[in-house]
């Protein structure tokens, strides 16, 4: 994948000549974009077929990774950093007059997901792929991506998101792979003596055509794929699709992308697109299996399959269909197979996340699919029978008073059951899936999660990579642990205020895309304060919000009470039909308008709400981060990644003691973080002593009674409806999330913040500890752990890690 700058540019302008018979100098951005893909495609086309074509030569074992959400984000820079190519080609560009910069932000991000799930997922790819590791990306591509959120009169409005308007450019159609799925209708089984011969009757004939995109490694020539399925009428049904409606019944399988995150909501259309990937993606995976004429009783010897939450779950299902009814196995054989080769990752323990299906639905989506998991259900019942109480067979079988649970589909169907973060597994373990962890022990495992350091911080943070390169050289660029070489520096004073310029010069950058986006002025010299994930209840932006407020009396009372100034950054997006969440922004907003309005604040507080939260924002809000808001409640977030690639950044963390912030806490030590709040221990006791009061603390401290009062009394303004919600939800539905019982060390801890960030060098060396010890949350190695442990796949034997003559 060598490319020198000369080579480049005859190759450009060749390619925008041919493509739009056009120069440099007349190219429109779109022009000059899509000419850089191609050439960039070019680039990595031969040696995408090469791995794929090496793996079938040496006969490895592959990984699919079915996801019903990918966040990729814009891929320009990224695949040239993979490639080798970002610094020629970047020079390249500039002695053409152009900007990469510029012209990266033409690419319309890519936002096939709701946040951590789909963002996780992503990283995966892009680990996979610089390890060398054999793995593909299964899911859907959804035609319109996650809602562009507006806000108006601070309110959050939802816009459709066409993101294939102008095409995509990095992805492949591959009609010629397409496979046919059946949904609905009906059964019908006969015994023929040896199996049952299966017939339907009224089925939807749907024909699922795949697009691929190269998923490139680091500097390794090797490129895997990530494959999504979009569904069509196939030409032989044309007939049956006669009127514009029949046919978009169809394509509306495809179509959108559900934004809930963390939550459910039963659609018959959701359950259908579940089923749709999964058996397209089951069904193109088996048939390549057999064009090697190895024999399907070994195929868990040849391919893993990974269920990412319980959305694939069906996968289950699917592989033993095709095993019983169309390979005509033995349902045991089928069995052992199947749960050989599938494994599946919980991403969370909250009640309104786990999926539950009506037997019903499932019937009308396929019926064969819900026969074979009464099957399952039947035989599970039937073998703990005697072996284990009623109770716990009530409590852990599939199909129970007319639901399919699909966690339990996916644990007792599979080999491998994982949480995403130390605690999270605990509480799985010891709590949510203790059944499942008495009677399976050996099916348990935790798998921190990661992050791609090189978008994260590669990428997205070039100013600081220089310093970094200029302090312990380049070696981190390839493993990321090698970062821990930083803390050596701790007293270099000279090193620390070089980590404050680059931050400060990413603080600069932020500043303006504030300005251009909202108006709003802020100051670089100000602490920016940061909280960037979904609008949830139990991530509580309420609480931030009510720290916020309670500044702003301050402020109004003694205006010398700030001594930091302070710019509050929120980026969020809440599913539309979460009413409170929306709620929350609101207030949020008018928050803004109230402090940010005032003159009498004098720019010592500042809020700002940024549009559209997604993957390319999150890459201009993180380097410019100070302070990292990571507040859930205790328990209930199961690990969180915006967390990691914040520190990564050299951003503080203001944590709880949940999900992965424990281990970040346990990797920089209890001086480099902000820790408040309940503990997973008084959470749980709160939860089941039912003992919590939030009134009391209304009640008992006038601080917080004045805050929450001014919520409904007028003192901030046009929330007259929203006030009233958040004030009835803390004080008279009592506050599920502890808002209020953590308020009061919420408050104490940021005052702590705030001292700290006076004095500057110790501040310093507190973020250069921080990003000294983010690279041990390298998705690099989580993958490796899920490589070795769970899918027991190698690395490709051709790959040259490192081996590329690097510009570095
Ligand atoms: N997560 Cl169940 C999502 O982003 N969407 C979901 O539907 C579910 C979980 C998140 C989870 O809230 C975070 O704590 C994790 O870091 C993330 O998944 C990746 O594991």
């Amino acid at each position: 994948m060598k490319m020198t700058k000369e080579n480049f540019i005859h190759e450009f302008k060749k390619r925008l000549g041919e493509r739009y018979a056009l120069d440099v100098k007349d190219a429109a951005p779109i022009e000059l974009y899509q000419t850089l893909v191609a050439v960039v495609k070019s680039g990595y086309s031969d040696i995408w077929r090469k791995t794929w074509k090496s793996y079938v030569k040496n006969d490895q074992k592959q990984v699919y990774y079915f996801s019903i959400e990918f966040l990729p984000g814009r891929l320009l820079k990224s695949n040239l950093l993979n490639m080798g190519w970002y610094d020629v080609v970047e020079a390249g560009l500039k002695d053409m007059g152009l900007d990469l910069d510029q012209i990266s932000e033409t690419e319309v991000d890519m936002a096939l997901g709701n946040g951590g799930l789909g963002r996780l997922a992503s990283c995966f790819m892009d680990s996979l792929a610089s390890e060398g590791l054999p793995g593909n990306g299964n899911g859907i591509r959804y035609k319109y991506g996650l809602f562009k959120q507006k806000f108006v009169d601070g309110y959050q409005i939802e816009l459709p998101n066409e993101w294939l308007t102008d095409g995509n450019n990095w992805s492949v159609a591959r009609t010629s792979k397409a496979v046919d799925v059946l949904m609905g209708g009906q059964v019908h089984l006969h015994d023929n003596g040896k199996y049952y011969e299966v017939t339907y009757e009224g089925a939807d004939l749907i024909k699922a055509v795949p697009y691929d995109t190269g998923i490139v490694g680091y500097h390794n020539d090797h490129v895997n794929t990530m494959r999504l399925w979009d569904a069509q009428i196939p030409a032989s049904e044309e007939i049956n699709y006669p009127t514009i409606e029949d046919r978009r019944r169809v394509e509306d399988l495809t179509s959108v992308l559900y934004p809930d995150d963390s939550n459910y909501e039963g659609r018959i259309l959701r359950l259908k697109q579940e089923y749709f990937f999964t058996s397209a993606g089951i069904q193109s995976i088996i048939r390549h299996y057999k064009k090697y004429d190895r024999p399907l009783t070994e195929i868990s010897d040849h391919i893993a399959i990974h269920i990412n939450d319980t959305h694939p779950a069906m996968c289950v299902a699917e592989f033993m269909r095709i095993l019983l009814d169309e390979e005509h196995l033995d349902w045991d054989v089928a069995w052992k197979q199947t749960v050989q080769t599938m494994s599946y990752t919980n991403h969370t323990i909250m009640a309104e996340a786990l999926e539950k299906w009506p037997v019903d639905m499932l019937a009308t989506v396929q019926p064969r699919i819900l026969q074979i998991i009464e099957e399952i259900d039947r035989r599970y019942v039937e073998e703990l029978t005697g072996k284990k109480d009623e109770d716990f067979i009530e409590r852990t079988r599939i199909i129970k008073d007319g639901m399919v649970k699909m966690a339990h589909l996916a644990i007792i169907g599979s080999h491998s059951t994982n949480g995403v973060a130390k605690l999270h597994t605990e509480l799985l373990e010891n709590d949510v899936l203790h059944d499942f962890y008495e009677l399976y022990p050996e099916r348990f495992n935790n798998k921190t999660n990661g992050i791609a350091i090189r978008r994260w911080l590669q990428v997205a943070n070039p100013t600081l990579s220089k310093t970094i390169d200029q302090t312990i050289g380049t070696k981190w660029r390839f493993d990321s642990k090698e970062l821990h070489q930083l803390a050596k520096y701790d007293d270099d004073q000279a090193l620390l205020e070089k980590i404050g310029a680059a931050k400060r010069f990413n603080k600069v950058r932020l500043a303006k895309v504030i300005k251009e986006q909202t108006g709003i002025e802020v100051s670089p010299d100000a602490l920016f304060d940061v909280q960037i994930k979904r609008l949830h209840a139990y991530k509580r932006q309420l609480l931030n919000l009510l720290h916020i407020v309670k500044l702003y009396l301050d402020l109004k009372e003694d205006p010398n009470s700030q001594q930091v100034p302070r710019v509050f950054i929120f980026g969020a997006k809440a599913a539309p039909s979460y009413h409170y969440a929306k709620s929350i922004i609101k207030c949020i907003n008018e928050v803004a308008n109230l402090v940010n309005n005032d003159p009498t604040i004098e720019g010592k507080l500042k809020v700002v709400f940024l549009e559209n939260y997604g993957v390319s924002l999150a890459e201009k809000i993180i380097p410019a981060a100070d302070v990292s808001e990571q507040i859930s409640t205790a328990t209930k977030e199961a690990s969180g990644t915006s967390n990691m690639k914040l520190m990564l950044n050299g951003a503080l963390t203001v944590a709880t003691l949940d999900g992965a912030n424990i281990e970040i806490k346990d990797y920089v030590g209890d001086d480099n973080i902000f820790i408040f709040g309940l503990t997973k221990d008084e959470v749980l006791a709160y939860e089941t002593n039912h003992q919590y009061r939030a009134a009391d603390y209304y009640e008992n401290d006038p601080v917080l009674h004045r805050i929450l009062d001014a919520f409904v009394d007028g003192t901030i303004p046009n929330i007259e409806v929203e006030g009233h919600e958040i004030y009835d939800s803390l004080l008279r539905a009592n506050d599920e999330y502890f808002v209020l019982r953590d308020f009061a060390g919420y408050v104490a801890t940021q005052e702590r913040v705030s001292q700290t960030y006076l004095d500057q060098a110790k501040w310093n060396k507190m973020c250069l500890l921080n990003i000294a010890n983010a690279g041990y949350f390298s998705a690099d190695d989580t993958v490796e752990k899920y490589a070795t442990d769970i899918w027991q796949i190698k690395p490709n034997v051709e790959v040259q890690k490192g081996a590329i003559d690097d510009v570095y």
